[in-house]
């Protein structure tokens, strides 16, 4: 197949699950051609079958906003022209699925498909806004396949828009011979000392993930268990959860690493991972840290409790609830035989979400699409 892959290239989770799936589809044969404003973000050195169309944007006086949607939407046409695409796959609706539409008329070619996969805050926060909803519904439609994450945001596109469509589910996926625990001593001595703990947590900052709770809650476990909090990533709220370390007094304790591309190592030598947020679809970084054999404190929100079973792989409880989830975390930390057995429940459950397994679904998929199997009721 010939598949055009269109993602946000930035630091999340949509733009890995969409590089991961087209390096993985290249490997076993397809042609993939990425379209976006920037080379996605794990899309590095050359692997055959894959290219990378980059979106030209001009700027004109007149303009005050970009118009991204349009030049992508042009881009996806000389794509699929050029390359004979078969299939446009739209990674995050917001507006990738509405340029592909616009890209599908223009071309008069009804026998390419559009996939859209929804991933997140596509769905539960930016997709709400009057300004994007009913262009968002209409793309989502329009769409010949769609497939969300997990069930709960399946659940939450059906009631919030008022969608009559066929969601495939395909959750999210890891490479568990690539993300599997290294010796990792060296991180461990750099970052801690001796008998000491080490938490992780790794995001894009913003206030839908809750940093801050993940600062208070290391405070209370500091003050019970020697270790340190290794935050991983970058965004808006970076600044005020420096600010509030120094304000708890933690900042020998608490190391912020910005962005990293490669985090097996780190993940590697960590004893917790945290994941407080308030909205999750899935938790793609909550599974790349189990296929590491880290157990996970995290919310109960959205798709969570799908991918983490509470009491095996870690723990869950309600969003904000800082104590329960510091002393989840206390417990298991001074429990080694508790924590072992943990670690590898997490390891074990992140398997069943191997990549091998999960990309043979989306190619499945697609062949349902292109085979024009009826997909628009649910
Ligand atoms: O929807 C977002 O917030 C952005 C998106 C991203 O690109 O980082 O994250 C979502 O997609 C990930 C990959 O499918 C999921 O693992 C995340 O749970 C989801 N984030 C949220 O729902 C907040």
């Amino acid at each position: 197949m010939k598949i055009g892959i269109t993602c946000y290239p930035t630091y999340g989770g949509s733009g890995v699950v969409a590089t991961e799936l087209g390096k993985a589809l290249a490997r076993r044969g397809h042609q993939v051609h990425f379209i976006s404003y920037a080379i996605p973000m794990r899309l590095a050195g050359f692997q055959d079958n894959i290219f990378y169309h980059e979106v030209e944007m001009s700027s004109y006086p007149l303009f005050d906003f970009p118009l991204y949607t349009l030049a992508l939407s042009s881009k996806m046409v000389e794509v699929a022209q050029y390359e004979k695409l078969d299939i446009f796959h739209c990674h995050y609706a917001i507006p990738h699925a509405t340029s592909a539409y616009l890209a599908k008329q223009v071309l008069h070619a009804p026998d390419i498909r559009v996939v859209t996969t929804l991933h997140g805050t596509d769905i539960t926060l930016v997709g709400l806004e009057p300004s994007f909803l009913p262009i968002l519904r209409f793309s989502i439609e329009q769409s010949d396949g769609v497939t969300a994450v997990s069930r709960f945001l399946r659940e939450k596109t059906l009631t919030n828009y008022g969608i009559n469509k066929a969601i495939e589910v395909i959750p999210n996926f890891v490479d568990t011979t690539f993300y599997r625990r290294l010796p990792a001593d060296h991180v461990r001595k750099r970052y801690c000392a001796e008998g000491g703990k080490i938490l992780v947590h790794t995001s894009n900052f913003r206030p839908v993930k809750r940093v801050q709770d993940v600062i208070r809650i290391f405070g209370e476990v500091h003050k019970k268990v020697h270790s340190t909090l290794l935050l991983i990533g970058d965004g808006p709220d970076r600044s005020q959860c420096e600010l509030l370390t120094r304000e708890l007094g933690l900042q020998d304790s608490v190391h912020f690493l910005g962005k990293q591309i490669d985090i097996v190592e780190l993940l590697s030598a960590a004893d917790l991972f945290l994941m407080p947020s308030q909205s999750e679809s899935f938790g793609l970084s909550a599974l790349e840290a189990m296929a590491c054999e880290v157990p996970i404190i995290s919310s109960s929100v959205g798709g969570l409790p799908e991918l983490q079973v509470h009491g095996q792989t870690g723990f869950i409880a309600e969003i904000g609830d800082i104590d329960r989830m510091a002393r989840y975390a206390i417990d298991l930390l001074s429990n080694p035989a508790k924590h072992r057995m943990f670690a590898q429940s997490a390891r074990r459950r992140a398997v069943e979400f191997d990549s091998e397994r999960i990309v043979t679904q989306y190619e499945q998929y697609y062949q349902r699409i292109l085979s024009h199997e009826t997909v628009g009721a649910k």
